[in-house]
């Protein structure tokens, strides 16, 4: 039989299979079954200094309350039209003006919030409202009521910016999507700021805490405790040479994750570092909070200052340097990894 019979035969029984709803396995092994981890998602930057104006300019365009929640996407070029930074993971630039309120709702993907600038924002959850300050990392649970306020006057405000994380793709994956909207703008306070933190925020519970609850109680991680944790670690030495100084966030009942689908990490790398190599199956999007440096993901070399947002798609090789003191925020899909007994990591 030719090549050319051959492949017009196949093509033939192709036509007929799909007219049953069958596809041919042999033409997509390779694919379906991967040596390793072919991510679709792309290694890229998003420079904070290119994009700060075009997420100011839409705060002209649209009100809070029209846009419900006024964002640009950050939309991986691998993943075009997806809605999406890596396969699982969305991230996006919420904007919030003085005096707005974004209305309160409810919905399954969990969410959290990396402040990137401005103080005078809040953020409602549980009946407590929490001032959201740069650096915070704030956790709104899967279905709990959130409203987002800016308490700035509008004569004399300033916006207030910040990095919206959530698992919208793996949700739409997963086809577990629910929604809905409070019947008025923000939900009533009725806790105290700062109550949710004095419960669980201090290496203490409460006595008869029992909550089995995947999400940490803790809805606000304040920045100034973070930093001040890395910083004394990296005064007594603390150096790993792929990692610099790196934690990661704990919900404070489990010693988990914070969130049954995002993971989350704060580092610290000294002026000068010049990391070593690693991998992992978790993508890994990155907010540079202070300091400069360069991050090479795969075969991309990217400068980063503050503010810039990185991502590192699942397995491709990242390596990190410094050349001032420099602060990373970073949230991954690590938690969907690890339960499913799909977390690999390298360490070059
Ligand atoms: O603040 O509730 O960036 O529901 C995307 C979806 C933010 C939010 C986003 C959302 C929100």
């Amino acid at each position: 039989m030719t090549a050319n019979t051959q492949s017009e035969q196949r093509a033939a029984y192709y036509g007929q299979i799909a007219q049953q709803k069958l596809s041919p396995l042999w033409e997509s092994l390779h694919n379906l079954v991967p040596k390793q981890p072919k991510p679709t998602a792309v290694a890229a930057i998003w420079k904070y200094a290119k994009i700060r104006d075009l997420v100011l300019q839409s705060g002209s365009l649209i009100s809070a309350e029209e846009a419900v929640r006024r964002v640009l996407i950050l939309e991986n070029p691998g993943l075009p039209g997806k809605s999406s930074m890596t396969s699982n993971l969305y991230a996006g630039l919420q904007l919030i003006l003085p005096g707005e309120i974004a209305p309160s709702h409810r919905h399954t993907q969990s969410a959290l919030r990396f402040i990137v600038e401005g103080e005078t924002a809040w953020t409602a959850v549980n009946g407590e409202r929490t001032t959201m300050r740069p650096g915070d990392f704030i956790i709104t649970p899967s279905w709990t009521w959130h409203d987002h306020g800016n308490l700035s006057t509008e004569e004399g405000g300033v916006p207030v910016v910040w990095l919206d994380g959530l698992d919208i793709p793996l949700v739409a994956h997963m086809d577990a999507g629910f929604a809905e909207n409070f019947p008025k703008a923000t939900q009533p306070v009725t806790r105290p700021e700062g109550d949710s933190f004095a419960r669980y925020g201090h290496n203490m519970l409460p006595m008869r805490h029992t909550s089995a609850d995947p999400t940490s109680p803790i809805f606000s991680y304040p920045y100034e405790r973070s930093r001040e944790a890395l910083d004394r670690l990296h005064r007594n030495g603390e150096h790993d040479e792929w990692d610099g100084v790196k934690l990661r966030y704990v919900n404070p009942a489990t010693g988990g994750f914070p969130m049954p689908t995002i993971a989350t990490f704060m580092q610290f790398l000294p002026a000068g570092f010049r990391g070593r190599s690693y991998r992992s199956t978790d993508s890994t999007v990155y907010s540079v909070v202070e300091g400069r440096g360069v991050a090479h993901i795969g075969d991309e070399t990217f400068a980063f200052e503050p503010h810039d947002v990185f991502v590192a798609p699942s397995w491709m090789p990242v390596r990190l340097d410094a050349d001032t003191d420099a602060v990373l925020f970073s949230y991954s899909d690590r938690p969907v990894l690890s339960a499913l007994n799909l977390l690999r990591e390298e360490r070059v």
